[in-house]
């Protein structure tokens, strides 16, 4: 299936990506496994583990009782804890996660300072990783008007905190509203010391180059990033925006139709086959509990056997339902 084209010629001497997975199985169970970078729970309902390789994240899963997800790699992994950072790290690879409570740092924007700093000055010490992907989670993401919306908010302080860290490329990554009653800040991310390709969507305008109606600090993240060995595009969020622009307001079928069209896109712009398979495991994160019915269904159709976690999760533009991202390997 490997294409003769240049993005996908495989790069054997670099490290092959980790394998993402759902599994039903308890954290200590996958834990004890050869290879195991990292594992997350979800819901407040997670299973607990102290092992800084087990993150517990503050979104729900509709699917019940809901599945663990795994990051294999091929390697011996290593672990830690360094201030609020916890970290694993194996055969090139790096995890690491920072979860703070708004309530110790005096709100988001604080706390997303906080967090990115704490990632920063975690990653400078450790020399050669390259941040390739990252997560963000928050709790009422859309909650304020205007620039003060929190989801802007978080935006400036991740800026802040980031100082010029992305200054050679920023990483793929999501960012999506829980529903805890906690405001915890989560981050977490994948690195690697070797370096990936940014993929950007000829559909949608970069997100660094949103116009200023979006916020003042633009949201500093690539629309994919293909993995230094070539074997797998890591996708960030994906929604119904196409220019700059929200389409399809309030319209969850015409939004469905909208980010599939983006993935492909997305996909053929990376020089990868059209199409999801049983090996590339996708997020739905789904605002309005009442739709994760029908995103399942219409996901079962047009993406037959692909694995899909459904989340109970907030988009950062209030009139946008669902959201996707995931790997393709
Ligand atoms: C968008 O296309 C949707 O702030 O890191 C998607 C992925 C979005 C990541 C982020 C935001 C972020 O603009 C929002």
């Amino acid at each position: 299936m490997v294409q003769a084209k240049q993005n996908l010629e495989a790069q054997p001497d670099l490290p092959r990506t980790p394998r993402v997975t759902y599994r039903a199985a308890s954290p200590a169970a996958v834990l004890a496994e050869d290879g195991i970078l990292a594992v997350f729970g979800f819901g407040a309902g997670a299973p607990d583990d102290d092992d800084p390789r087990y993150l517990p994240v503050p979104l729900e899963s509709f699917d019940a009782p809901a599945p663990l997800e795994a990051w294999h790699v091929e390697a011996e992994v290593e672990r830690g804890r360094q201030d609020a950072v916890h970290w694993s790290a194996g055969g090139s690879w790096l995890f690491a996660s920072v979860t703070l409570d708004e309530r110790q740092t005096g709100g988001i924007e604080g706390a997303a300072y906080q967090a990115y700093a704490q990632l920063q000055r975690f990653m400078r010490a450790r020399t050669g990783h390259r941040v390739l992907r990252m997560w963000n989670y928050l709790a009422d993401i859309n909650r304020g008007e205007e620039d003060a919306e929190r989801y802007k908010q978080f935006c400036d302080g991740r800026s802040s905190g980031l100082g010029d860290f992305f200054a050679r490329g920023f990483p793929a990554a999501t960012a999506i509203g829980h529903h805890l009653r906690e405001p915890l800040l989560q981050v977490y991310l994948l690195a690697c010391t070797d370096e990936g390709m940014a993929v950007e969507n000829p559909r949608q305008v970069s997100a660094w180059q949103y116009p200023r109606q979006y916020g003042r600090t633009s949201p500093g993240f690539a629309r994919g990033m293909l993995m230094p060995m070539r074997d797998a595009l890591a996708i960030s969020g994906t929604a119904a925006v196409v220019g700059h622009a929200s389409t399809h307001a309030h319209d969850l079928d015409a939004q469905l139709d909208e980010t599939l069209l983006n993935l492909e896109s997305l996909l053929a712009t990376a020089d990868m086959p059209a199409g999801f398979d049983t090996h590339s495991p996708l997020k739905a994160y789904v605002r309005h509990p009442t739709d994760a019915a029908r995103v399942r269904e219409t996901l079962q159709q047009r993406l037959p056997g692909v694995p899909v976690l459904l989340m109970h999760g907030d988009i950062c533009r209030r009139e946008l339902l669902v959201e996707i991202d995931g790997w393709r390997y």
